[in-house]
C-alpha cells in the first residue's frame, strides 16, 4: 500500500509539507474529557495525527471512550469552524489512529490502526498473535489498517520488556537497514522506531538515518523526545513522522501543553 491508497494518509501528507508531528494519547492516563482537550490543544498546534493507545493492559472500553470523545470535540470545533468565515476547517480534519497495545484495545470509532508487528520481538503474541486476534475485529469495525514494521531501540523502556523486545543498541546500524529492508520487503506501509515512552535518551540518529535510507516506507519515530532540538535532530536524520506523548500527558495545564507543542511542532519543519 503506498499513500495515495491510503484515506488517512493521504489526508495527513496533503495536510503540511515536511516532517509531520503526531500526539500519542494514552486513554489510561486521563479522562476521556481530558484526553479530548488535550487532543484539540494538538490539533490547533498542528499535530497530524491523534494516536490513541500505549498502554498494554487498556480495556477496550476505555479506548473507546476516548476515541469517541476524540472524534465528537474535532466534528464540533469542525463544524464551528464551517460557520465562521475565518475558521480553518482543515484544522480539525486530522485522523484518529489506533497505536495499540494488544487485540484488547480497539475501538470502531477510531479511523485507522497502525497494524503491528513487533518486529524484534521475541514473542510470538507480539509478531502475530495479538494480530491474528484483533484482525476480525478490525475487519467488521471497517477500521483501516495501517500495516507497521515496529521496531523498539534501546534503551527500550516498558514496551521493550513486555515485548521481549531484542534491544537496537545506537552501534546496530547494519541491523537496524535489515529490519528496515524486512519491512519494505513484507510490504509494511510505514516503519517505526521506538525508544520506548519515558525514555531518557531517544532513538539515536545514526539508526533514523540508516533506516531512512531503505526507501517506501513512512518513518516513524518516538520515544523519549521532549525539546524542539530532539524533534530537529531526529527530523535532520530522517524521521518523517514524530510521535510523542509524555510531554503531553504531564504538562500541568492546557497553556503549557500549548507551548510545548507549538515548539515541538515548529521543530518538524525546519
Ligand atoms: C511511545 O513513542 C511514543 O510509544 C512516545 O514516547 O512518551 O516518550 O513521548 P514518549
Amino acid at each position: 500500500m503506498n499513500v495515495g491508497e491510503s484515506t488517512v494518509l493521504e489526508k495527513v501528507c496533503r495536510r503540511t509539507a515536511g516532517a509531520r508531528h503526531i500526539t500519542l494519547i494514552d486513554p489510561a492516563k486521563q479522562s476521556a474529557e481530558v484526553a479530548a482537550e488535550r487532543a484539540m490543544v494538538a490539533a490547533e498546534c498542528g499535530s497530524s495525527m491523534i494516536f490513541v493507545g500505549g498502554s498494554t493492559d487498556t480495556p477496550d472500553d476505555v479506548v473507546h471512550a476516548t476515541c469517541t470523545a476524540i472524534q465528537e470535540a474535532l466534528e464540533l470545533r469542525m463544524f464551528a469552524a464551517s460557520q465562521d468565515p475565518t475558521g480553518e476547517e482543515s484544522m480539525w480534519d486530522i485522523p484518529v489512529v489506533l497505536f495499540p497495545g494488544g487485540a484488547h484495545a480497539l475501538s470502531p470509532a477510531a479511523d485507522a490502526i497502525t497494524f503491528m508487528m513487533l518486529m524484534n520481538s521475541t514473542k510470538r503474541a507480539f509478531l502475530v498473535g495479538e494480530q491474528v486476534r484483533g484482525a476480525p475485529y478490525l475487519d467488521r469495525f471497517g477500521v483501516e489498517a495501517l500495516p507497521t514494521g515496529y521496531v523498539v531501540c534501546a534503551p527500550g523502556g516498558r514496551v521493550g520488556e513486555v515485548g521481549g523486545a531484542e534491544l537496537i543498541q545506537s552501534t546496530d546500524v547494519d541491523l537496524v537497514h535489515a529490519y528496515a529492508l524486512c519491512a519494505k520487503m513484507f510490504g509494511f506501509s510505514l516503519l517505526y522506531l521506538e525508544a520506548g515512552s519515558g525514555a531518557d535518551a531517544p532513538v539515536h540518529p545514526d539508526l533514523i538515518a540508516k533506516a531512512a535510507s531503505v526507501e517506501g516506507l513512512t518513518l516513524l519515530v518516538g520515544g523519549g523526545m521532549r525539546t524542539a532540538d530532539d524533534v530537529a535532530r531526529a527530523v535532520k536524520a530522517g524521521a518523517q513522522w514524530i510521535v510523542t506523548g509524555t510531554v503531553t500527558e504531564d504538562a500541568s495545564s492546557l497553556d503549557e501543553l500549548r507551548t510545548r507543542l507549538e515548539a515541538l511542532v515548529g521543530a518538524c519543519t525546519p
